[in-house]
């Protein structure tokens, strides 16, 4: 089939109106960190299963390869085209309807490209909690997340998405469609084919609908925010954290010092709390004095705390409980010395203006220019010693790098990222100094036994380095589930599976 009875055959399928082949397609061609510039044949944006089913058989029958997209802001250059112009994106976009939320069985299922921030909301108006949150939250979709398995800042309490899924409907390679929406909390009848999709980057199927966990909303959420002396402390912290909320810790993430600066560099309006005097009197846990306290915003580095940490309290008894129980912890923490001061969130505002500093620094890093990413993790108690390690390692290998070490802590998953030296030319720096960066780090991060990518994936960024940290058995595990289920490599090609 030559290209335009292609596109004449995709265009009978979803309508001439969702087949883009003109005018700025930046949105759909560029991926969020602006690592890549791809250029489709085509964006198709089918609206229901069917059409997607269609969409893969045409395209299957064409030879041409398919690259799944929901909102694209993946990290990994995964959802957007090479730069062949031989590729279809098929935006899931259009497919976002929430199909049924089944209250006695606590679940919800909804459509692929359904925007996550929406779905969380359509769940609270029924009196539900839907738990996944991370930052892209208003533009990412379900099924991007899935596609990750993306983690977030609850997933301490709740797991990752993949804990939280329970059945999926998904087009096959061969435009098939598997209907797996059964809700089902128990099911041993063979492979748990969810989970081969789950995680898969849109290289194994096209997630199209899923059912997911739902919760009873707390009562409460308590958020405080924590000054401490050193990542060790974090640590211990986060013990006393388990200790005293249990169940109840729904957020635990560290943010280091020069993190924290770029969010008051390139957000001046928020306000970063523990101004001089504040921070430099250990005291009580403060109520109320966050985000709002104080006339100028500080960096806590002003006062000496490498390190400050949200914790997140979820409460089903009341808010007065879940106070006296964040006060207890924090008043141990603060007689152990893990903690230097405190403040507790006294109102939803002040605590969504804690969680957006947080949620801010990877806005502020790319504000700060093209920057290097390490989405790793290791066991909890390892990382100090990691971070001291890497720290030096790095700056005596590359003097004056800048390291923007923030994440979630209490999942032992660190974005250990790297932003080039303040006098350098980031773009050169990238270019000439991303390969030996990494190595080092993986390096470290394969002798602390931890993964290289705990949250965003591999994507085309991260596919070479899989070669050295994978087994080769795994290698070759997963290279047999890609032919299996996609023999002629139609569905997001090059990506994931070292070449
Ligand atoms: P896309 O970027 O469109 O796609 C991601 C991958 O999934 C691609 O390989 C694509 O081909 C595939 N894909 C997409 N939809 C489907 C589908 N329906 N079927 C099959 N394959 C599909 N990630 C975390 O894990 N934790 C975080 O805290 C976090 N925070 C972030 C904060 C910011 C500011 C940004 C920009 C990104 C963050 N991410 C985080 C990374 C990102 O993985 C998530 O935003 C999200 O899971 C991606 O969803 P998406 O819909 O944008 O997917
Ligand atoms: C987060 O936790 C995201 O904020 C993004 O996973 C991390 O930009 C990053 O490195
Ligand atoms: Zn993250």
């Amino acid at each position: 089939m030559d290209k335009t009875a292609i596109l004449q055959a995709l265009r009978a399928i979803v309508g001439d109106a969702h087949v883009l082949t003109e005018g700025d397609l930046t949105a759909y061609e560029q991926d969020w960190r602006k690592r890549e510039r791809g250029h489709a044949l085509a964006v198709v944006r089918p609206a229901t299963t069917p059409e997607v089913a269609a969409v893969v058989k045409c395209c299957a029958a064409a030879g041409v390869s398919i690259v799944p997209q929901g909102g694209n802001t993946g990290m990994v250059v995964g959802s957007t085209p090479d730069a062949s112009g031989t590729q279809v994106v098929l935006s899931l976009q259009r497919l976002n309807r929430l199909r049924v939320v089944d209250g006695a069985n606590l679940t919800v299922t909804v459509e692929a490209g359904c925007i996550l921030q929406t779905l969380q909301e359509a769940c609270e108006a029924q009196g539900f909690l839907f738990p996944l949150s991370l930052a892209a939250e208003g533009s990412c979709t379900i099924g991007g997340n899935l596609a990750t398995n993306a983690g977030g800042t609850q997933v301490v309490r709740y797991g990752n998405t993949r804990e939280l899924c329970l059945g999926l409907e998904v087009v096959t390679a061969q435009g098939e469609i598997w209907d797996g929406l059964t809700g089902l909390r128990k099911d041993n009848t063979g492979y748990d084919l969810r989970h081969l999709f789950i995680g898969s980057e849109g290289t194994l199927g096209i997630i199209t609908a899923a059912t997911m966990k739902l919760y009873p909303m707390p009562a409460t959420q308590l958020t405080a925010l924590a000054a401490v002396p050193s990542l060790d402390a974090a640590v211990q912290l986060l013990g006393l954290a388990h200790k005293h909320l249990n169940a109840g810790l729904t957020g635990f993430e560290v943010m280091g010092d020069f993190a924290l600066g770029l969010v008051r560099k390139h957000f001046p309006q928020q306000k970063v709390p523990f101004g001089g005097e504040a921070a430099a009197a250990p005291g009580r846990p403060k109520q109320g004095t966050a985000p709002t306290g104080g006339s100028e915003p500080h960096a806590v580095g002003s006062v000496g705390a490498p390190y400050c940490v949200v914790l997140e309290n979820s409460d089903h008894e009341s808010e007065d409980h879940a106070r006296k129980q964040f006060e207890r912890l924090l008043e141990a923490a603060l007689e152990q010395g893990c903690v230097l001061d405190a403040v507790v969130a006294e109102n939803i505002a002040q605590a969504r203006a804690l969680w957006h500093i947080r949620e801010s620094i990877p806005l502020a890093q790319a504000q700060e220019g093209l920057n290097i990413k390490h989405d790793i993790s290791i066991a909890v108690s390892k990382i100090p010693a990691f971070v001291q390690e890497a720290d030096a390692a790095l700056q005596a290998a590359f003097p004056g790098v800048r390291l923007v070490n923030y994440g979630h802590l209490g999942d032992g998953n660190l974005h250990y990222n790297v932003q080039a030296p303040a006098d350098a030319d980031a773009e050169v720096f990238l270019t000439t100094q991303e390969g030996p960066i990494n190595t080092l780090v993986y390096a470290l991060v394969d002798q602390y036994r931890g993964s290289i990518s705990a949250e965003h994936g591999i994507g085309s960024l991260k596919r070479d380095k899989l070669a050295h940290h994978k087994s080769p058995v795994a290698l070759a595990a997963m290279r047999a589930i890609k032919t299996a289920l996609d023999p002629h490599n139609t569905l997001n090609p090059n990506r994931v599976l070292p070449a």
